[in-house]
């Protein structure tokens, strides 16, 4: 039952939160601390950071404050310009602000020769220079020591009949299973998909039934990413959690959330519930296997008008409450009266779980960790933004272009 209002929680409530809390972490995006816009233009924030060690500063601030972000994701083309040589440089900076690499990202859209695609290019030379790359960011992770290459791919045509779709099907795979052939044992691709934008009329990975096709083709290292942002109105993401997880072939997340597209906004603003829902999936099925899934939870959003560090703090925040609610789902009873069919009772212990207060309790986990007991209080008084905004607003206003 859910704790009652006002009155104190059960202690065997308090231990399972405390105990899910244990297991959460989740990784930020490299590039959610820097200017970025929609295609309509950017509103540039003073206080975005400019250089890739800013990125790593800015990522180092929200772990510090939350406790369960040790990781950053990295965009190879942004973050580690010089590719296999900025990884000196990219390692020291995980060290100086204590916060390590996370998944190494491959760019694949914004090099002009990708402009037909990349996997999927009827050009060889470009699908080869698409592989190059691919291969030397599986090295940058290597020698970064990251487990994840995370792969989304622009491909895609905007009028019927422009590209053949079987063909670049065969590249692709043939492309990701070379691609699994470089990894190191220990090594995962993740390959992401959404089914459209920048392709407005076919996307080569549309969706988690293909991206499981190729993954499976590439081979058993890879896996596949869910972005909750990249499916289409009202489909229902908790149960193609279920059945990846059923497969085993549930790689990882990238959380936002949105309301008519890939709108990257905050997550669990528009729908906490789908959160709710998902996590619950996972921690069910955990429950029943009796071991973890081993699910990478990691954020892709980049805003635009909030502000970049309290966005990723109420972020981060707001994804602990929900795993934490998730975790107070009683699974046995639930077990018990799906299989009696007993509707009303099954369905009520999701939404006794998703409204209680988790709050208290996760403010008490944090005091026991010596983490401030409210991140964002913390953030707002520790003087951080003040100082980056003096530091960075001459270079970040100086940066304002036009859209076209
Ligand atoms: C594409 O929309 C995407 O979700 C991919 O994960 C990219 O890496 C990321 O956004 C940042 O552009
Ligand atoms: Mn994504």
């Amino acid at each position: 039952m859910s704790a009652s209002i006002g009155a104190r929680m059960p202690s065997n409530l308090t231990d399972k939160i405390h105990a899910a809390l244990e297991t959460f972490r989740i990784e930020l995006p490299s590039w959610g601390f820097a200017n970025t816009g929609t295609r309509f233009g950017k509103f540039l924030q003073p206080a975005a950071a400019t250089t890739v060690e800013e990125k790593f500063s800015d990522a180092g601030q929200v772990h510090a404050l939350t406790g369960i972000c040790p990781t950053v994701a990295l965009h190879v083309l942004w973050d580690l310009p010089e590719g296999i040589g900025s990884c000196s440089e990219v390692d020291k900076l995980g060290t100086r602000y204590g916060v390590r690499p996370g998944a190494i990202n491959p760019n694949y859209f914004q090099d002009q020769i990708y402009k037909y695609g990349s996997f999927g290019n009827p050009d060889e030379s470009v699908r080869q220079q698409a592989f190059r790359h691919t291969e030397e960011s599986i090295e940058i992770a290597k020698r970064l020591h990251c487990r994840d290459i995370s792969l989304w791919f622009a491909d895609g045509s905007n009028y019927p009949g422009t590209a053949n779709m079987r063909r670049r099907k065969a590249w692709f795979t043939e492309l990701l299973e070379a691609s699994h052939a470089r990894l190191a044992p220990d090594q995962r691709l993740l390959v992401e998909y959404k089914p459209f934008e920048p392709a407005f009329y076919h996307t080569d990975i549309a969706d988690w039934g293909m991206a499981l096709l190729l993954a499976k083709a590439a081979g058993p290292q890879a896996k596949v990413l869910v972005d909750t942002g990249h499916h289409y109105q009202a489909q229902n993401i908790e149960q193609l959690v279920a059945w990846l997880l059923s497969e085993n072939m549930l790689g990882g997340f990238h959380f936002n959330d949105r309301r008519y597209a890939d709108d990257d906004l905050t997550m669990g603003s528009i729908d906490p519930y789908q959160v709710f829902r998902i996590f619950h999936e996972i921690l069910f099925f955990e429950w029943e296997n009796g071991s973890r899934a081993d699910v990478a939870y990691m954020i892709d959003q980049s805003h635009n008008l909030k502000g970049k560090i309290e966005a990723m703090i109420q972020t981060v925040t707001v994804a602990q409450e929900l795993f934490a609610k998730a975790a107070l789902v009683d699974h046995e009873q639930l077990a018990s009266a799906q299989a009696k069919a007993e509707l009303v009772r099954a369905e009520s212990y999701l939404q006794d779980a998703f409204s209680t207060d988790v709050r208290p309790s996760i403010r008490e986990w944090r005091a026991s960790k010596g983490l401030p007991e409210d991140p964002m209080q913390a953030f707002r008084s520790s003087g951080y933004l003040e100082k980056i905004t003096r530091e960075r607003s001459a270079k970040n206003m100086a940066g304002i272009t036009s859209y076209a």
